[in-house]
């Protein structure tokens, strides 16, 4: 992968702006810095081959060694539509992938409520999705993606909270990071109109990870909710069969031992 390949893959996608770095602390927060500058444009991409201090949520590591997987943040400029609607960015790249994953690989994704891309159970993506703002208006939004595309992008299993996988593990055959990533700009370009609309939410709730299945959600304060997963509803929330809708995003939601 160098600035050329990159450029010749990526041909069709309407990017603003391409920075390709073979190692970064974050791509995310070049991204950020990038999306200062005043001509910044809309879906600008900062790739890297390598993340030395790649972030989660909430402080968390996201690793990413060299050669073996996509990390990468995409720059969105809201419209003043979608500005009311940043949370539901995590949603758009998350099935973006899955639904790119199906189309180009056949690959059945899942998507984990709110921010990760599972196969058979096992974490093959992590978003994390940020925003520059201007006073209390958000300026830019950075969408930042990690894919584990070989096995050798995977942590080892004493480093991670949740199972782990490869897409190469899922497919049983070599992958080219050039064409996943493509199949995702391409899925996010054309979901990115449909952002909160009904055939979204649809879409999504088709690939929402523990359908029917009992789970149990611990909230930033501690707090435990159990209860039977139903669906996503209208506005982007998980509905469970408890009296609550779970809105808030730091959660951790696994699958309940009863
Ligand atoms: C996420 O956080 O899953 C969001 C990860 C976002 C990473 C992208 S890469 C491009 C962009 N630039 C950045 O700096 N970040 C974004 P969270 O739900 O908090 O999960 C973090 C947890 O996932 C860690 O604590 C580990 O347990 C686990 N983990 C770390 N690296 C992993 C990997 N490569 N594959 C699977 N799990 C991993």
């Amino acid at each position: 992968m160098n600035i050329e390949t990159i450029q010749t893959a990526l041909k069709d996608i309407p990017l603003g702006g391409l920075r390709y770095f073979e190692q970064v602390g974050s791509t995310n927060d070049i991204a950020l810095q990038w999306a200062e500058e005043k001509d910044i444009r809309d879906y600008s991409l900062v790739l890297a081959n390598e993340q030395i201090m790649g972030r989660g949520r909430n402080g968390r590591k996201w690793q990413t060694p060299p050669d073996t997987a996509l990390a990468l943040s995409l720059i969105l400029l809201p419209n003043s539509n979608e500005k009311k609607k940043l949370i539901l960015f995590t949603a758009l790249g998350a099935l973006a992938l899955a639904a790119s994953l199906k189309e180009k690989f056949n690959i059945d994704a899942q998507i984990k409520w709110p921010n990760d891309v599972l196969i058979d159970g096992e974490k093959v993506a992590g978003i994390l999705v940020e925003a520059n703002w201007i006073g209390d208006t958000p300026k830019a939004v950075v969408l930042g993606m990690g894919i584990n595309i070989r096995s050798e992008a995977v942590p080892p299993t004493k480093e991670t909270l949740f199972p782990a996988t490869s897409l190469e593990d899922a497919l049983g055959a070599p992958m080219a990071r050039l064409d996943v990533l493509r199949g995702l700009l391409q899925a996010l370009v054309n979901w990115r109109p449909r952002l909160g609309g009904d055939e979204m939410v649809t879409a999504w709730d088709e690939h929402l990870a523990y359908k029917g299945q009992q789970v149990e959600i611990r909230g930033r304060d501690g707090q435990v909710t159990q209860g039977k997963v139903l669906g996503i509803n209208k506005d982007g929330s998980l509905r469970l069969d408890t009296v609550q809708s779970i809105h808030f995003g730091d959660v951790h939601l696994r699958p309940s031992r009863v």
